[in-house]
């Protein structure tokens, strides 16, 4: 059946990971738009129309386009509730609209490391990268809850938002030995099928980085 959704997104890139996690999470088709960075097709015009930064994701719902991931999240909870990616009582949602803006800072810090070994294959990651890397990763050793999701006893929004990173950065070489919930957290989300179904493509049967091995 066609459908008016449609999601441009890369193979690797988490904030675009974001996005496919929440459409399976609630069950929604989409026409399902992988662009190739290589071949610049971030870039393409019929991107550029929708996004003028050229970026992915860009997402188009009918009339409504959406294209930053934590906005995406949001739309997509807020146009189909159900089922729920949000805690029912407005305690537990503050704390998800706060773990997902700080997923803003774990994006930032593993992006940091993975761009300068992009730039500088030879060269040694810069040590305050990976201190500012390894420092995010204790606040969310210590968001995790008993019950083992990032915001409480399910699995919501802010487990969308920082999940993709927290696996991406594992990608890249980090062991998380010093972080033991989150290891286990990461295994958690893996085995999810929202997650497993939408990992990137190109990660099957190749092999990862080490660029954050101190981690
Ligand atoms: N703040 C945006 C970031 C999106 C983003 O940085 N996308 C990257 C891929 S991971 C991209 O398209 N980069 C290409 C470019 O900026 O030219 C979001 O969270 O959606």
């Amino acid at each position: 059946m066609a459908t008016e959704r449609k999601l441009y997104w890369g193979s690797g890139s988490t904030p675009a990971w974001r996005v496919l996690i929440a459409l399976k999470e609630k069950g929604l088709e989409f026409d399902s738009r992988l662009i190739e960075f290589s071949k610049g097709e971030h870039k393409s015009e019929d991107i550029l129309k929708l996004n003028p930064r050229g970026q992915v994701p860009t997402f188009v719902d009918g009339d409504v386009v959406v294209n930053e991931s934590l906005a995406a999240l949001l739309y997509i909870q807020d146009k189909y509730p159900s089922p729920s990616l949000l805690p029912a009582t407005v305690e537990g949602r503050a704390l998800v609209y706060q773990r997902l803006q700080e997923s803003s800072n774990l994006q930032d810090k593993a992006t940091q490391v993975i761009l300068f070994k992009m730039k500088n294959a030879d060269a040694d990651v810069p040590q305050e990268k990976l201190d500012a890397a390894k420092n995010e990763l204790k606040y969310w050793e210590s968001y995790v809850s008993e019950e083992g999701f990032i915001a409480g006893p399910d699995f919501t929004l802010a487990d969308v938002a920082a999940g993709p990173f927290l696996i991406a950065m594992q990608r890249f070489g980090a062991t998380l030995e010093d972080f033991p919930k989150l290891a286990k957290y990461t295994e958690t989300l893996k085995a999810r099928p929202s997650v497993a179904e939408t990992s990137p493509p190109h990660w099957k049967g190749t092999p990862g980085k080490d660029w954050l091995a101190a981690l």
